[in-house]
């Protein structure tokens, strides 16, 4: 059983040159089974997540988890940037001795037909639960895909490959999503942003229901970092938990008993104690450089006095440069310090 935490704990500290946000267990704001043939999308107790590998009408990743959490509350949105110190995602299985951990990535290849040349087969039991961005089409965004949004405009049947609205995805230097819920059958590799882990638990043992795992985001990648700075900026961090594990029996399905993960969903009875929670540490960052000549320097400092002082901001720059929603002179000194070499120190 995990230590139960009701609402979200907040340590707030303003520092000299940037506001640090430090936030445990948050609740998730949304969590959604997306799966086509999900009967009561968006308050579902529970969502599992697994592979219809290789089947025409089906993504290979056929049921994917939309997880999302509305941060400008506890998280400065709009910040010029973000330094993101440690980003964890925690979901609780809702199965027992169901579905082999498995806390290592299985190459592609490892789901190709086993009469296919370049198939290898997998090293280790199951296949690993793991984390991604989201990526939408349809004319559909963070803003617009909400808990219970259809899962595509198109009807459930006849079932339809690469028509879900939100989707599992890695994205490029530009930010352009690439949707991999059909990349075994197109044939490339991805990189998680995190596989999810459950610690004192060894690969191929089952973990009961209730378990934590936790997916500890890689932010050495800069489009990760990309990604969360995005989401920060819009107040709206989305992921997306996914398997290939076969939804049941052999490659690509079939007979047998299921063999894939489940998580409980915040709509469950003993939610929170099993909803999912984010833990985050992050600098929120403002632009400094409020007159947007390119150097940081006395001429910001008179720039911004004669903002606070009711003149015009013609470069529009937020001048509340600590985020307390004033703009006065507490920003002022904080510009002054911050050229003056002042850094961020988080408690
Ligand atoms: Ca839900
Ligand atoms: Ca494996
Ligand atoms: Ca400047
Ligand atoms: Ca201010």
């Amino acid at each position: 059983m995990k230590t139960m935490v009701v609402g979200t704990m907040l340590t707030l500290a303003s520092v000299a040159a940037g506001q640090c946000v430090s936030v445990q267990q948050a609740q998730v704001s949304l969590d959604r089974w997306m799966y086509g043939f999900n009967s009561t999308p968006g308050v579902e107790t529970s969502a599992s997540t697994f592979g219809a590998i290789s089947q025409a009408g089906f993504d290979d990743r056929d049921a994917q988890v939309l997880l999302g959490w509305n941060t400008a509350g506890y998280i400065p949105d709009g910040a010029a940037s973000y330094l993101l110190r440690s980003v964890r995602i925690t979901l609780y299985t809702s199965v027992s001795d169901r579905f082999f951990y498995d806390p290592t990535a299985d190459s592609v290849v490892s789901l190709y037909s086993t009469s296919d040349p370049e198939y290898v087969a997998d090293a280790d039991p199951g296949r690993p639960v793991e984390l991604y961005g989201a990526g939408y089409r349809n004319g559909m965004t963070a803003a617009t895909f909400g808990e219970t949004t259809a899962f595509a405009p198109v009807p459930p049947f006849p079932p339809q490959e690469g028509v879900r609205s939100v989707f599992a995805a890695v994205f490029d230097e530009a930010g352009n999503a690439t949707d991999i819920s059909r990349q075994v059958r197109q044939r490339f590799e991805s990189t998680p942003m995190a596989i999810g882990m459950i610690p004192g638990l060894t690969g191929g043992e089952r973990p009961n229901a209730g378990t934590a795992m936790s997916f500890q985001v890689d932010l050495s990648s800069a489009t990760t970092r990309d990604y969360i700075t995005r989401g920060l900026r819009e107040g709206r961090l989305r992921f997306i938990v996914t398997s290939l594990e076969p939804a049941s029996g052999g490659p690509g399905g079939g007979t047998g008993s299921p063999s894939y993960p489940a998580f409980y969903m915040r709509e469950n009875l003993i939610s929170p104690a099993f909803g999912a929670t984010l833990d985050i540490d992050v600098v929120a960052l403002p632009e400094f450089d409020v007159n947007q000549d390119g150097s940081l320097d006395q001429d910001d400092v008179v720039y911004l006095i004669n903002v606070v002082g009711g003149g015009e901001n013609p470069n529009g720059v937020d001048p509340d440069l600590n985020f307390d929603g004033n703009t006065d002179q507490d920003d002022i000194s904080l510009l002054i310090n911050v050229i003056a070499g002042g850094e961020y120190a988080c408690p």
